[in-house]
């Protein structure tokens, strides 16, 4: 039977634009009458010609209304021309996964349907990402062209009466007047595994962690805070590495993440932190709802910051498989992410790149051959094996350097900062605060930075005088194709190298939240806390910015 094609009037919506990572809004903004449909019509539309017969990837994180978007999805891909879809198995689909299968398969691209660390239930968060065929997402042109479509669109396609069942894998060919299009369901985990498989090591890293090469098994705590990596989890680490039941919690993806804000920092994933505290695990670690991003803990939760993450695997690249057979070409970090890994980078003789926030500014250094390894401060660690950032592979890439040094994660961070010195780092975040007062903030305090008596100006604070080098609001030009992305976020470089950073987040769905970076370079002194080395400069911030009088908060919501 051949369905047919109905085309729908339709009125803009305001605010369809894109930020960080995707459109994220509250449930309650998506599932108001054409607001999904417009935008999935605005993603395709921006493919352009390339649309016509094309593959796509469907997937998402398993949140509240995840499979009510993928299905709507289908029917309006069927009624734009695209050929082929690949749609996970009830709609879901790790943000690593899907950029692993679309590069896989050679699709045009993905629609991504999470709101990644942002809480999820009726009423929270959905969000809506697109990826482009590099498997990353897409840079900004693209996604202010999906912008700029959102404010013209009239009309949407959709063949209503398509009716499928994601629930179960398989193929089911349809005709859509006349035309042939193909729904394959596919198992979410099975390509993902196959692909880190290739990557690591698997036998070593099973014997390591069964404890067949050392004696005693590697105690584990892999903590998927109900997001969507819980499947990914128990097919790696208990079927193919051999790690008991007990080592993995949380790994059933549920709707609203049984009530877990699925983001991996001190604050939210305080259960784990307690649990690892107790000293009774050798590692801990916990991803966010989609998957990509990872922190790690060590024993008696000893923090790793995603910033010293990335500069130690950089240092032990030899302990992965990928990097003796693909090479090892350059680094890169997002701007706010402390600059351990440059140093690294400097040791061994490689580029070294420093991007505005957001994966999609890596994309292009990867796939012109220039960058196999970067991270970001807000716990994204990744390699050119896909275009995301990568949670699982960040704990697989920690555990190979466990085995290759055999020794803890302590040891080897302190080891590391022996040879190398230390970047103390901290992030504080104000969430949800209200958005003008912040807006005020933002100009006012780039009013103050860049006016040309700041520079040279000292600031005292706890003992401590900072002399400013140089202050600006960060830009940056993509050295492959050499777009420019303006106010990527204030920031203040002592004469030591300190740094204050501030930026708003483009990732919340309503009102704004501030973040504040913070980090400081010690040659020798390299055993403090985080929080006394760094107290000072968090001071001169908070006097430089008048934040606790725009924002009227005190403290922050979160610290790292
Ligand atoms: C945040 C992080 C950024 C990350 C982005 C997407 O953005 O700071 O480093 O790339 O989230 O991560 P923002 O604009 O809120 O600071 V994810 O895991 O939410 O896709
Ligand atoms: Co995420």
């Amino acid at each position: 039977m051949s369905l047919s094609v109905e085309t729908v009037q339709t009125k803009p919506y305001e605010g369809q634009k894109p930020g960080t990572s995707g459109l994220r809004k509250k449930v309650k903004v998506f599932t108001q009458p054409n607001y999904t449909e417009n935008f999935v019509q605005c993603i395709l539309d921006a493919n352009g010609a390339a649309l016509a017969g094309s593959t796509l990837v469907v997937g998402g994180d398993g949140r509240y209304y995840c499979k009510e978007a993928a299905e709507l999805i289908v029917r309006i891909s069927a009624a734009n021309g695209v050929s082929k879809l690949l749609v996970g198995q009830n709609g879901i689909l790790s943000t690593p996964a899907v950029s692993s299968l679309i590069r896989h398969n050679k699709a045009l691209g993905g629609i991504v349907l999470t709101a990644s660390h942002n809480p999820g239930g009726p009423e929270n968060d959905f969000g809506i990402k697109f990826n482009c065929e590099n498997g990353g997402p897409a840079p900004d042109a693209f996604t202010n062209n999906i912008y700029k479509l959102s404010t013209e669109i009239k009309n949407y396609k959709l063949v209503p009466q398509l009716q499928i069942d994601i629930s179960k894998v398989g193929e089911t060919s349809y005709d859509i007047g006349g035309k042939k299009f193909v729904v394959e369901v596919i198992d979410a985990v099975a390509n993902y595994v196959r692909h880190m498989e290739e990557i690591f090591d698997f036998a070593k890293l099973k014997d390591f962690v069964s404890g067949k090469s050392t004696g005693k098994p590697l105690k584990m705590r892999i903590d998927s805070m109900n997001g969507v990596t819980g499947s990914y989890v128990r097919e790696i680490f208990l079927n193919r590495l051999g790690a008991s039941e007990a080592s993995v919690v949380h790994t059933t993806p549920l709707p609203d993440f049984g009530g877990l804000h699925p983001d991996p920092n001190l604050t939210y994933a305080k259960d784990l932190v307690e649990t690892v505290a107790k000293g009774d695990y050798d590692i801990g670690a916990a991803f966010d709802g989609d998957g990509d991003r990872n922190m790690i803990i060590g024993s008696k939760a000893f923090f790793v910051t995603p910033s010293d993450s990335l500069a130690v695997i950089a240092h032990y690249l030899e302990a992965i498989p990928y990097f003796q057979k693909n090479g090892v070409q350059g680094f890169a970090r997002s701007m706010p992410t402390a600059s351990a890994v440059d140093l690294v980078g400097k040791k061994l003789g490689k580029e070294v790149f420093e991007v505005p926030t957001g994966w999609k500014y890596f994309g292009n250094l990867m796939d012109a051959g220039r960058l196999c390894l970067c991270g970001e401060e807000s716990f994204g660690t990744g390699s050119n094996h896909i275009r995301e950032k990568d949670g699982i592979w960040a704990v697989l890439a920690w555990i190979s350097v466990m085995q290759h040094t055999g020794k803890g994660i302590e040891d080897i961070l302190k080891q590391h900062w022996s040879v190398y010195g230390r970047n103390y780092f901290t992030r504080y975040d104000y969430e949800e605060c209200e958005l003008d007062p912040c807006n005020e903030m933002m100009s006012t305090t780039e009013k103050t930075i860049t006016s040309p008596e700041f520079v040279g100006r000292s600031f005292s604070s706890g003992g401590k005088t900072y002399k400013v080098r140089e202050a600006d609001n960060f830009s940056y030009t993509d050295p492959v194709d050499k777009s420019v992305a303006t106010k990527q976020g204030l920031r203040i470089v002592f004469e030591d190298g300190s740094r204050i950073v501030m930026r708003l987040s483009g990732t919340g769905s309503s009102g704004a939240t501030v973040r504040l970076y913070i980090d400081s370079y010690e040659k020798e002194n390299v055993l403090g806390q985080a929080s006394v080395m760094l107290k000072p400069l968090i001071d001169i911030a908070l006097e430089i910015s008048q934040l606790p009088k725009f924002t009227g908060r005190q403290a922050p919501t979160v610290i790292t």
